[in-house]
């Protein structure tokens, strides 16, 4: 597979060539693409070199995919042309996702539905992702009637700057600021833009991404997202409100055989999901399981992943492995 990376310099673009790396992606040419400011600069990809190239030129080098991560503008302009070149374009960007005419995929839940007509596959938000990993399962069984749900986000989400300002921080040093307050030491209550009713963007992508990848519009979903001074995973507070009956230790069960979740659930050691343990790792981590006795076939957990991994490069590349795999590129 010839594959560009679009966004390659970038902190999720750099992730995805590491992960291509790590999985052994069958790679036969890598085209990293970034902005014009980055071209001609080389990209270290299997201990060979690579270099930077402009978007039209990487349309002209033909590849089999793409996989974009250079923002929602890039790939509103540009995925589009991509896709015209025949080339499949995997999209990490916010643009295409809740375009009826596209898919939203997390392979474990949702890939059968591709067709090698997808020319432009939306991946879904990172707190998104992690979520449906766990309520997928879970609402096929017992089906979902109401999900509320807290995030503890890490800065990374918001990118380079957010990391930068983090470290001016715990230095004592002035800097650009990524967020209208101090992080450090703080809780945000804040992820991306607020909107007209009063919800910011995120909390509205865990909303309808959600019931989009899940295929149920019925399910009542509600999010507050908060923005804390961690580095490696997304962590959520999760209550769910099943119409079926369940029993805990089921609960665990499903989970656990769930392909790319593992459960962490044991009060007794001090066991449960936490964000420097699950960072650099691809799998959802689910602990702190229990029933909500306030209300009936109720449950919360807990559910951490690394947000530039499962919450987007890595979950990107297995869309890439299951196009290969099922002949739908190349
Ligand atoms: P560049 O490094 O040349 O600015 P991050 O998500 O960490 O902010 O990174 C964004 C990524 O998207 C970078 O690789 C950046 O390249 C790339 N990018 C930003 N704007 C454009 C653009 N207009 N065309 C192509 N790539 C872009
Ligand atoms: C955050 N979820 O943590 C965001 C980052 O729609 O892909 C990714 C934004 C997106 O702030």
């Amino acid at each position: 597979m010839k594959v560009a990376v679009v966004g390659a310099t970038g902190l999720v673009g750099t992730v995805m060539l590491k992960v291509l790396e790590e999985r052994n992606f069958p790679v036969t040419e890598l085209i990293p693409v970034a902005s014009e400011r980055s071209v001609g600069k080389k990209i270290s990809y299997k201990n060979q070199e690579f270099t930077v190239v402009g978007l039209a030129t990487a349309i002209e080098m033909q590849p089999d995919v793409a996989l974009f991560s250079a923002g929602g503008s890039t790939s509103e302009e540009w995925a589009p042309k991509f896709a015209d070149a025949g080339i499949t374009v995997i999209d990490n960007s916010s643009a295409w996702r809740m375009d009826p005419t596209k898919k939203l995929v997390v392979p474990e839940i949702n890939a059968k539905d591709l067709t090698a007509e997808d020319k432009i596959i939306a991946n879904p938000n990172c707190s998104t992702i992690q979520l449906v990993m766990a309520l997928g399962p879970l609402h096929e069984k017992y089906r979902i009637k109401r999900a509320i749900i807290s995030t503890y986000q890490s800065i990374t989400g918001t990118g380079v700057k957010a990391v930068q300002q983090l470290e001016n921080e715990y230095a004592g040093e002035k800097g650009e600021m990524a967020y209208p307050y101090p992080i450090h030491r703080n809780a945000i209550p804040h992820c991306d833009a607020f909107q007209e009713n009063g919800y910011t963007k995120e909390e509205m992508k865990l909303v309808n991404e959600t019931q989009k990848i899940l295929d149920d519009r019925t399910i009542a979903v509600t999010a507050t997202a908060i923005r804390i001074p961690v580095v490696g995973g997304h962590s959520e507070s999760v209550n769910l409100e099943f119409e079926n009956e369940f029993q805990e230790n089921d609960i665990r069960q499903i989970l656990n055989a769930t392909s790319g979740v593992t459960v962490q659930d044991n009060p007794d050691t001090n066991t449960y999901p936490m964000p420097i343990y699950a960072e650099g790792k691809n799998d959802v981590f689910v602990g702190r399981i229990r029933r909500d006795h306030s209300r009936e076939n109720a449950l919360n957990m807990w559910i951490v992943s690394d947000n530039l991994r499962k919450g987007a490069a890595t979950n990107a590349v297995q869309i890439g492995e299951y196009l290969v795999e099922n002949k739908l590129i190349g």
